[in-house]
């Protein structure tokens, strides 16, 4: 071992160490020049924007090093059961600010930053965001991780290093263009790489059965080609605390042997051209967020990351143990949907070929390891693999699934003997033209806990998706309402509005955010609503000034921020918004006393590049914006897409809005976490009874939510009913007019028919229920205007919402996993 000093020094003093906390700016200042200088290899003058951008990030990265050394050795020497996430994606955003913030740093490093004569926000600007997901499941993961550290739960997460992320989005003619999102151009100070960590991964080949020494049958995975998993560690600090958990993704390298191997038999290009082939693995997040593509190479994906983490969680358990009776006891892996369910399958592989335990034996390891959390009730999001591409890629595996399934089935036999079509619906291999295997159903078999993300969408996945499942195993299916990092989604994006909650109550709501709701009697406070007015009017003056800074357009900070920010789906409905602004705007064209106050109505989606549909509306969002910003003087409306909608993005809008839109079809969003980041910032929703919005609206109470559309249940009755788009089309005037004047091609005068699949989606089926809302959707609408005309009573009810979101902490939500689903305990780290 390294020997830690010289025999001649004196020992380093435990002062050096408390300066490594980062709070003196003295000690910020010399960590950050010694970083230009010895990082950097630069002069303080050379030193570029992104010099001092990357000295002050590995500055707070060291500052983190030791407490995440300790926190390391902490959980080894306890020897404590650790949660482990295993997600395909993680929406981290920027993670500079994020860091000073969770530390306590941020003072001092905007000291040491002004006494050298850089300004830390713009610093803080220079980061890209780390995208390395689609939307709320990816930021769930992030906001996740954030809270195990600050509760001091042994949590680590595990996932996949794509080199690009989600696409940038750039806005051409109306129109969404894609471009690859290069994030780890210029390096990415935050990430530690551990080659003498890499776990071999093996792909292909063939299955041989012998029979072993006791007589037991046993199989071997051999042949087909070996990709190599490099980790690449993340420190991801809790908030006041000395805990710093660990992110680790992998990276997909050639393997060396392989390399060798050809390279021995002279075959230099090929050898050259399959190492392209394996370091592909992980090149590039999908960009699909509700929909499955079923690619090869996304499988790949999914079994690469599950292979490596399970083999890291394996190592790490046989540090200290000897066999597996106690793995459960010592490790929870919690699957993010069914993205890494294979992982099922492979800790049986790991236990049963490898480890030799008995199948029994191995099963029960696996079942009391895994939980499952499952993120949409959407049939065409829902995962299934073709058996073929199965016994191709993973042969073992399949092996395995089968052995799975026929074992499950003689248990449903058993409870539900002659129940034959059960049967076929519970298998985890769809029979049909094509032979399928259900990963969703491989979840669930071999996990012990199944949760849903909100209180509706989980009594929706016992009745309606998983019924057979709930009825075999209720005691399995639990809810875990979703929740939003406070740290970031108020403290750290809303200073203005943290400040003052703090002078009203107090410090320590961040890490308890039922202490909100110590505001509630301050609604009543004329004094306090003002100063609450007055950050909400500063903020919505920043987000102006940011957008004109783009050279996007000028927004009327005195308007009305009517904000969706998500991606661009169907059962959204941004098209219900997009619908409204256009009756909106022909009321003004004829009347401009119609539009009772000023409205902004900014939208921020991706769509996914394949999403046709998806994209068509963002095309007719930019179309309307174009002709209704065009006379945004006369009618007070405006309508804005703001291009390359991301977290940092969502950082400088949510402060800024004053109503949210939560308007997809009931039934549809299992829970949304936007709606609970808006609430927090103060803004009211508008919304359906979907999702979380139901848990939002039972916790401000109804005369703060603005609640319009049919129940999940009336949507069904209505489509079962036969639903008749065109008739509602045929009834409401102010409706037809808007889709008439959009069929008419006036929002698209180059192509007059561009809409057309539009309209006829909206006339023909409607799938989304569109037209059969809008009536009430335009009434909430107006209720919206009205309501903020008495600002007095609006700025009570944004208040009120503030106070009431403490629920809506991802906080709470990990106590819960924790607590009922892990059995975690927390476990401080010491200084
Ligand atoms: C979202 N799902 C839910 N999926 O739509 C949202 N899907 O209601 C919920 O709040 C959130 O999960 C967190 O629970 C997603 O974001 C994906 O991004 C996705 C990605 C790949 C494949 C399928």
């Amino acid at each position: 071992p390294l020997r830690l000093q010289s025999p001649n020094s004196p020992q380093q003093s435990e002062e050096e160490d408390v300066s490594r906390t980062g709070k003196d700016p003295v000690n910020v200042r010399r960590g950050f020049l010694e970083h230009v200088r010895y990082s950097r290899g630069k002069n303080p003058e050379t030193a570029t924007a992104h010099d001092r951008f990357m000295a002050l990030s590995l500055a707070v990265r060291d500052r983190l090093a030791h407490r995440w050394v300790k926190t390391a050795r902490t959980y080894y020497e306890k020897d404590v059961k650790r949660a482990y996430y295993l997600s395909a994606e993680y929406l981290l955003g920027r993670a500079l600010g994020n860091n000073l913030i969770n530390t306590g740093m941020y003072e001092a490093a905007e000291q040491a930053m002004r006494e050298v004569g850089v300004d830390l926000t713009r610093l803080i600007e220079m980061e890209p965001d780390a995208g390395l997901g689609n939307g709320g499941l990816g930021r769930l993961a992030a906001c996740f991780l954030d809270s195990l550290a600050t509760l001091a739960y042994p949590g680590m997460g595990y996932g996949i290093r794509y080199e690009f992320g989600i696409f940038t989005q750039d806005i051409v003619d109306g129109y969404q263009v894609e471009r690859a999102d290069e994030w780890l151009k210029f390096g990415n100070p935050w990430e530690i790489v551990r080659p003498e960590k890499a776990v071999p991964v093996r792909f292909f080949g063939r299955v041989e059965h012998h029979q072993g020494a006791d007589g037991q049958r046993v199989a071997r995975w051999v042949g087909g080609k070996t990709v190599v998993g490099v980790p690449f560690d993340t420190p991801i600090a809790g908030f006041g605390n000395n805990t710093v958990n660990t992110l680790r993704l992998w990276q997909a390298r050639a393997s060396e042997e392989f390399d060798l191997l050809l390279f021995n038999a002279g075959d230099y290009e090929r050898s050259v051209v399959e190492k392209n082939d394996s370091e592909v693995i992980s090149k590039v997040l999908y960009p699909n967020d509700a929909f499955q593509a079923g690619k090869e190479l996304r499988l790949k994906q999914q079994y690469f990351f599950v292979a490596c983490s399970i083999a890291d969680i394996v190592r790490r358990y046989l540090k200290t143990h000897t066999d597996f009776k106690d793995f459960p006891n010592k490790a929870a892996i919690q699957l993010n949907d069914t993205h890494p369910a294979i992982a099922v399958a492979e800790l049986m592989r790991v236990l049963v070929d490898e480890k030799r335990l008995p199948w029994d034996e191995a099963w029960h390891v696996t079942q009391g390891t895994f939980g499952y959390t499952n993120h949409t009730l959407l049939a065409e999001a829902m995962e299934k693999w073709p058996a073929t591409l199965f016994e191709r890629l993973l042969p073992r595996h399949l092996e395995i699934i089968y052995e799975i399934n026929q074992r499950f089935l003689r248990q449903v036999q058993i409870r539900y003997p002659f129940d034959l079509e059960r049967m076929r619906r519970m298998s985890l291999v769809e029979e049909g033209p094509e032979k399928m295997i259900r990963m969703a159903h491989l979840a669930v078999v071999g996990s012990h806990s199944v949760n849903g993300v909100a209180a509706l969408h989980t009594d929706l996945l016992r009745r309606d998706v998983l019924p057979d499942f709930a009825s075999m195993f209720p005691e399995r299916f639990n809810n875990k309402t979703n929740g939003v990092t406070p740290r970031r989604w108020l403290t750290w994006c809303n200073p203005r509005l943290s400040k003052l909650i703090t002078e009203r109550i107090g410090k320590g709501w961040e890490t308890n955010l039922d202490r909100l709701r110590e505001l509630e009697p301050h609604a009543d406070d004329a004094e306090f609503r003002k100063a609450f007015r007055e950050v909400k009017q500063q903020n919505k003056q920043d987000l102006a000034q940011h957008v004109k800074d783009l050279r996007w357009v000028n927004l009327d900070p005195n308007a009305i921020f009517d904000v969706q920010i998500k991606r661009l789906h169907e059962y959204k409905r941004q098209l219900l918004n997009a619908l409204h602004t256009v009756v909106l705007w022909m009321r003004a064209r004829r009347d401009p006393s119609t539009i009772i106050h000023p409205r902004a109505f900014l939208f921020g989606a991706k769509a996914a590049p394949g999403y046709q549909q998806a994209k068509l509306i963002i095309r007719l969002i930019n179309g309307i914006a174009e002709v209704v910003n065009s006379d945004a003087g006369t009618t007070g409306l405006q309508v804005v897409f703001l291009p390359n909608y991301r977290v940092s993005l969502a950082e400088r809008i949510i402060p800024a809005a004053d109503v949210s839109e939560q308007i997809s079809t009931a039934g549809m969003e299992a829970s949304g976490t936007g709606n609970m980041k808006l609430m927090l910032n103060g803004a009211l929703t508008l919304g359906t009874l979907d999702g979380a919005n139901v848990e939002i609206r039972e916790a401000v109470g109804d005369e703060n939510f603005f609640l319009f559309g049919l129940t999940a249940d009336e949507v069904i009755a209505r489509k079962k009913a036969g639903y008749r788009p065109r008739e509602v089309y045929n009834e409401q005037l102010e409706l037809r007019e808007a889709i008439d004047l959009i069929a008419s091609g006036f929002f698209s005068p180059e192509d007059k028919s561009l809409f057309k699949p539009l309209v006829d989606g909206l006339l023909e089926e409607d799938r989304y229920l569109v037209l059969a809302d809008f009536a009430s959707y335009l009434q909430a609408q107006e209720e919206v205007a009205r309501a903020y005309q008495d600002t007095e009573s609006w700025t009570r009810k944004c208040i009120l919402n503030v106070a009431r979101a403490g629920i809506f902490s991802s906080d709470r939500t990990i106590r819960q996993y924790a607590e009922e689903i892990w059995r975690v305990k927390q476990t401080p780290v010491e200084s």
